[in-house]
């Protein structure tokens, strides 16, 4: 089969798949495409940079699908990511199935081989069914046969990763579709631009009130912010509703800084005091799942009711009953709430009761983060970093790891919305360089990206893209040898399967992938090595040793871990 030329006259102006899909996608807005090319796709780079588009080229797929998935999160249109076939497309859908889970609008275009060999199962040049393997990944899995639908389709996987609970498409693209021609008169009228592909949502005024009486009727009650209110870009609401009814609040890791952690009705420093003493608790695009302990159990101590806004109906009673569902998007739930609650009375007494519990424990943690000990531990090695951000409120945080992770979360302060970026619903490793290039890529401002030496193995090689599009980025690596640990004895003859080679020289990987790199032992050394590197604004690792004996198990998420006791002494 030829390309389908013939139904075109001749002498007609023509175009082809290639450009039809770079017209589609500029029209919808994309600028930034992360991907790895290869055949069939490469001429997509290529050409999309010759248009003064930018194409961010990866090592591995799953770091170019994380950061678009990331470029979706930071800026509410679908990150786009490019692959080539079944390896490709494989690896890149892992990013685009952890988009989905994570609810971020992103949008993975992979060549495929030819239908008529795939089919019958011949074995062509990287062959597999990707469009059904893909199907249960994401929102939707779509295949485009014909240059004409080119324009529908991308219009199709914009408004599906954008509307509703934002999340990942695929879009499948045989290979020989991009050559295929059609009349470039024709193909400039298949394309359009969607109108409204986000509407708004409204609540039933029905459900506000009811929502509204719970709350006005509350002894205690607690505002819960996930990351689906800082998605939602509605700062300015989000903080009215706050101040207006003066509820504390606590954040989720990455809607940390939505409010900020400085704010005077802030109880994540009383996390554990405000999730069980609550009687009605209102979460605002965030699940109550297992990051919550699926809403019950002792975290959450004394009998509490539910006021839940989301845009997915169905996440309503997912885990426990949810007495006053709010079902839209998170701006208009919000407005809709303030105006019903206005006047409420404030719950000061809870409110200052809170507050002093927070300062209490924010204080007792300044301690632990000033003590000085012969080697880093996370405490002072992340007070030092703590310091320093402070006076860039600016930066994006990404962080991974396990006891990198979690004490990073509880130490670091954000100031700022949508200013961190972790591991998110999965705690997958592995977001690490991705995330940070997309940040970088995307907010035009410096990223310091906090990650176990475990974490930032999964994709250390993406360090090089990073140096190669010059991208301000410190990387911290927390070397303490191991995951979790780095002191676990090792079986006779052997390694043990939780530590790495004590001699790994992270400082010394990036100067061999052109950019900077500096290794310290102490926690001033630390917070200067980190000023130095963000004022240069070059491309640094910073090797931070971090004692062998410091981590737990697991980090903060030991009570999951399953260990045998059979055999133990
Ligand atoms: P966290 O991990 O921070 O607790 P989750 O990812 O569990 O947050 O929850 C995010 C929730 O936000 C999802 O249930 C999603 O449907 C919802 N959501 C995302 N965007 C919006 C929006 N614009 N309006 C309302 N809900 C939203
Ligand atoms: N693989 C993937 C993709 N995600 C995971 N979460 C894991 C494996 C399991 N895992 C964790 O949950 S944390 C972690 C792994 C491998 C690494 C922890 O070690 P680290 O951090 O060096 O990154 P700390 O500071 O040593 O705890
Ligand atoms: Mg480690």
């Amino acid at each position: 089969m030829t390309n389908a030329t013939a139904v075109v006259p001749e002498g007609v102006e023509l175009t082809d798949g290639f450009h039809l899909l770079m017209d589609a996608l500029e029209m919808n807005g994309i600028t930034n495409i992360y991907g790895l090319l290869g055949i069939p796709v490469t001429e997509i780079g290529r050409m999309w940079q010759a248009r003064g588009n930018k194409f961010y080229s990866f090592r591995n797929e799953q770091n170019a699908g994380y950061a678009a998935s990331v470029a979706g999160y930071l800026t509410k249109k679908p990150g786009v990511c490019v692959t080539v076939s079944a390896p490709g497309f494989l690896n890149g859908l892992t990013a685009l199935a952890n988009a989905t889970t994570n609810c971020f609008p992103m949008i993975l275009i992979s060549g495929s081989s030819e239908r008529e060999i795939v089919d019958l199962q011949q074995g062509d040049y990287e062959e597999m069914d990707q469009l059904n393997i893909a199907r249960p990944h994401c929102k939707a899995s779509f295949r485009i046969n014909r240059p004409e639908d080119i324009g529908v389709a991308v219009v199709r996987a914009v408004r599906t990763a954008l509307s509703g609970r934002p999340g990942g498409v695929y879009l499948d693209i045989p290979a020989r579709l991009f050559s295929t021609v059609m009349s470039a008169e024709e193909g400039k009228k298949s394309l359009w631009v969607p109108v409204d592909p986000a509407p708004a949502q409204i609540p039933a005024p029905s459900a506000v009130q009811r929502a509204a009486e719970l709350i006005k009727n509350a002894k205690k009650p607690l505002i819960l912010l996930g990351k689906g209110a800082a998605y939602a870009q509605c700062d300015a609401d989000i903080k009215a509703l706050v101040e207006e009814t003066g509820i504390p609040f606590t954040p989720m890791s990455m809607a940390k800084g939505l409010v900020s952690d400085t704010h005077p009705q802030c109880g994540a420093a009383a996390r554990s005091m405000v999730l069980q003493e609550s009687d009605v608790v209102v979460l605002i695009g965030a699940r109550l799942n297992w990051l919550l302990s699926h809403g019950k159990g002792k975290t959450w101590g004394n009998p509490k009711k539910f006021v839940q806004i989301d845009i997915q109906a169905n996440e309503i009673d997912s885990n426990v009953q949810i007495h006053a569902p709010l079902v839209g998007d998170v701006q208009s739930c919000v407005n809709a709430l303030r105006d019903a609650l206005k006047g409420m009375n404030k719950p000061t007494e809870w409110m200052n009761a809170v507050a002093e519990r927070a300062a209490g424990s924010r204080a007792k943690l300044a301690t632990k983060l000033s003590t000085a000990t012969p080697v880093m531990n996370y405490h002072n090695s992340l007070g030092a970093i703590r310091d320093v951000l402070k006076n860039y409120p600016d930066i994006t945080l990404v962080n991974e790891g396990a006891n990198a992770l979690d004490n990073a979360r509880m130490v670091i302060d954000q100031y700022l919305p949508r200013k961190r970026v972790d591991t998110g619903t999965w705690g997958v490793m592995g977001i690490g360089m991705g995330s940070a290039a997309a940040a970088a890529v995307e907010t035009g401002k410096p990223v310091v990206a906090i990650c176990g030496d475990s974490a930032f193995g999964f994709s250390a090689m993406e360090y090089e893209t990073l140096t190669r599009y010059n991208l301000p980025v410190t990387v911290i690596v927390m070397n303490n040898g191991g995951i979790y640990r780095g002191d676990e004895a090792s079986p006779e003859h052997q390694f043990s399967c939780m530590l790495f080679n004590p001699n790994t020289r992270y400082d010394q990987l990036s100067i061999a992938l052109g950019g900077e790199g500096v290794r310290v032992n102490t926690p001033e050394e630390l917070a200067k090595a980190l000023e130095d590197s963000i004022k240069s604004g070059k491309t640094t690792i910073i090797d931070a040793i971090i004692d062998p004996a410091a981590g737990v198990e697991s980090g903060r998420i030991g009570n999951l871990n399953i260990v045998s006791t059979i055999g133990k002494k």
